[in-house]
């Protein structure tokens, strides 16, 4: 199984700030943020992406999504904001580790990241 650079942060391997963590998930600054507010809620679960995972990870799901939106709320953007998951390499995923993009602080555009 390859190890991605989101399981050597989880891991503590590469360090980066974790601005959130519980038992089943972190949340960091994106290295390259597309908007004021960008972060990346991770599982520490290493599933490769949304259309890996099956009905045995529903509250994991759920849970991310849960923490996404609380994440919003404290980080000021709840009433504008953008939640993305990319999916596979045409999808524009980039590190194979299933991650929800929070984005604002600016108003969007009707374009994706
Ligand atoms: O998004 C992958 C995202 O991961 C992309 O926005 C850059 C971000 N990234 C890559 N390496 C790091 C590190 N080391 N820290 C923080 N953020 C990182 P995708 O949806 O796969 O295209």
């Amino acid at each position: 199984m390859s190890t991605t650079i989101f399981a050597k942060i989880i891991s503590g391997e590469i360090p980066a700030p974790k601005i959130y963590e519980d038992e089943h998930c972190i949340v960091i600054n994106d290295i390259a943020p597309q908007a004021p507010v960008h972060v990346l809620v991770i599982p520490k679960q290493p599933i490769t992406m949304l259309t890996e995972t099956t009905a045995s990870d529903e509250a994991l799901l759920g849970h991310l999504m849960l923490v996404a939106a609380q994440q919003a709320r404290e980080l000021g953007i709840a009433e504008g904001c953008r939640f993305i998951v990319n999916n596979g390499a045409a999808g524009g995923q980039t590190v194979f580790h299933l991650h929800i993009h929070v984005l604002g602080g600016q108003t969007l555009s009707e374009q994706g990241l």
